[in-house]
């Protein structure tokens, strides 16, 4: 980077700092795109004179709100609600809602930023938001959850439609929560419409969007793969999460021929040695989805396999490591274990799982390395074919759904090769991911005028 570049960097920084303090998910987030964009900026003045990286890090609209709800005890209870409207410039707000106990503004904030930038990698007419609450999910029952999701949507339903603003899923909101949320939506507006993706299939959900984030994430890893004349083909794949994610991605990198040994939760990781078959699979998607338990029960079932409480799986030795749980959860000390086993490509399933200084020594060891917002975009990019269903009111069939979603996969890989490919001839997946969805959005912004 040029001393222009370099400074113009800092300075942005500090003031983005000092404007939004304790915001560190939020800044860590803009650093990583402020750094790879930065020389397109210093190149192309009228991006500073018009102030684009400042409007773009200033969300448009935040919504804060209170939501009361009763638990099964007869006691009441106070979480609080979040929406963040970031981007507006090429479509309606669109992003997932989280309910976890770690959910602050700050997360929200580097969430729906990120997801400005992923929707723009996608193809598809969509801006960026992320909402969710500090509830979480987990022990409730269905009933609890259910009141919950009537109470936050209540006051949602004033803010969101399906020309402004179309949640989805996240962490700890599946197609259980969806479903309340939607119900308690469709009631108070009295309209069925497509303002929530991630639907239950008969009643206007996309064949293939649970699937879509985690074989999205392994179409976009083959498309790596391919570039040093590799596959997944006898390759030994650790993954971390057992939710929504990670069960899909291990699905098909195992469909893909791949030997996937590892899943994991907040409390530990189970390593199985066999790697994991079909009827496998089916166990855990029950455990995980039905009975909603822990993972560390899989070695119950199957007592070849080993439960490592309180750790991550990031010492066991494999070819492709796919991190699908959280925010930094994959830190320094364990991409140098990765680095030390001889893994040669990190794809990143969940959004900013990577930290800086881990990212720096998996890059600077030459291994594949691909940021959430280009790898993780199949679950948005099929909440948009979602959207364009139900705005059509027909649905596909999964073969259509899929050869869109891959299409999709190889095209954001395509744009993430154009923007990103060093003199050397290696691909920067994050330069190449930020500048492709930084230019598509900085261009809609200097044609819309000062909004
Ligand atoms: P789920 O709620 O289905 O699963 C989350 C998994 O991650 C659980 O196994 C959970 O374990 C684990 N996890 C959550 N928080 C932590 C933590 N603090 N430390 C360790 N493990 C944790 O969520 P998803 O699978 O939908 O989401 C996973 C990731 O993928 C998130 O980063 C999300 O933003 C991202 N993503 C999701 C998309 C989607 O379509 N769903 C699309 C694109 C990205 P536990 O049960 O112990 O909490
Ligand atoms: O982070 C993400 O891209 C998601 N949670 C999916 C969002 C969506 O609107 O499908």
């Amino acid at each position: 980077m040029d001393k222009f570049a370099e400074k113009y960097v800092n300075s942005f920084m500090s003031e983005l700092i000092a404007r939004n303090p304790g915001e560190k998910e939020f800044h860590q987030a803009v650093g990583e795109v402020v750094n790879s964009v930065a020389p397109y900026i210093v190149q192309n003045p009228q991006l500073m004179d018009l102030k684009i990286m400042e409007r773009m890090v200033e969300p448009e609209r935040i919504i804060i709100f209170r939501v009361p709800w009763m638990d099964d005890n007869g006691r009441i209870q106070i979480n609080r609600g979040y929406r963040v409207q970031m981007n507006s410039a090429i479509g309606p707000y669109k992003g997932g809602i989280r309910f976890h106990s770690s959910v602050n503004l700050s997360i929200l904030k580097f969430l729906a930023f990120e997801q400005t930038f992923k929707n723009s990698l996608t193809t598809l007419p969509m801006g960026g938001g992320k909402g969710g609450s500090d509830f979480s999910p987990r022990g409730k029952s269905d009933a609890e959850v259910m009141r919950f999701c009537q109470s936050f949507m209540t006051e949602l339903q004033r803010h969101i439609g399906q020309d402004t603003d179309i949640p989805a899923g996240d962490i700890g909101v599946g197609g259980r929560e969806v479903g309340f949320l939607y119900g308690q939506y469709k009631r108070l507006r009295n309209e069925f419409t497509g303002t929530l993706t991630g639907k239950g299939m008969s009643w206007g959900g996309s064949r293939l969007r649970p699937e879509a984030t985690g074989y999205g994430a392994c179409y976009f890893a083959q498309e790596m793969l391919a570039t040093r004349g590799k596959s997944f083909e006898g390759q030994t794949v650790v993954i971390s999460g057992a939710g929504n994610v990670a069960q899909f991605a291990a699905k098909k990198a195992m469909s893909l021929g791949a030997k996937v040994v590892t899943l994991s939760d907040s409390n530990g990781y189970i390593y199985d040695p066999e790697g994991f078959n079909e009827e496998k699979w089916e166990y855990i998607a029950h455990l995980k989805n039905v009975l909603r338990g822990r993972i560390k029960e899989y070695v119950n079932e199957y007592p070849t396999a080993k439960y490592f409480p309180d750790e991550r799986p990031w010492g066991v030795p494999c070819d492709i490591a796919m991190p699908c749980a959280t925010q930094n959860e994959l830190e320094a000390e364990d991409a140098k274990k990765l680095v030390a086993n001889g893994c040669y490509c990190v794809c990143e399933g969940a959004n900013m799982p990577t930290t800086p200084e881990a990212i720096e020594i998996i890059r600077g060891n030459g291994l594949l390395y691909s940021p959430g917002k280009a790898s993780n975009a199949g679950g948005v990019a099929t909440s948009g074919l979602e959207m364009s269903q139900n705005s059509m009111r027909l649905h596909w069939t999964a073969e259509e759904v899929d050869k869109n979603l891959h299409t999709i996969m190889k095209d954001i890989h395509e744009s993430c090769a154009r923007y990103g490919t060093e003199e050397d001839g290696t691909i920067n997946y994050v330069k190449g991911a930020n500048l492709a969805g930084f230019i598509k959005v900085a261009d809609a912004m200097c044609g819309q005028g000062l909004v």
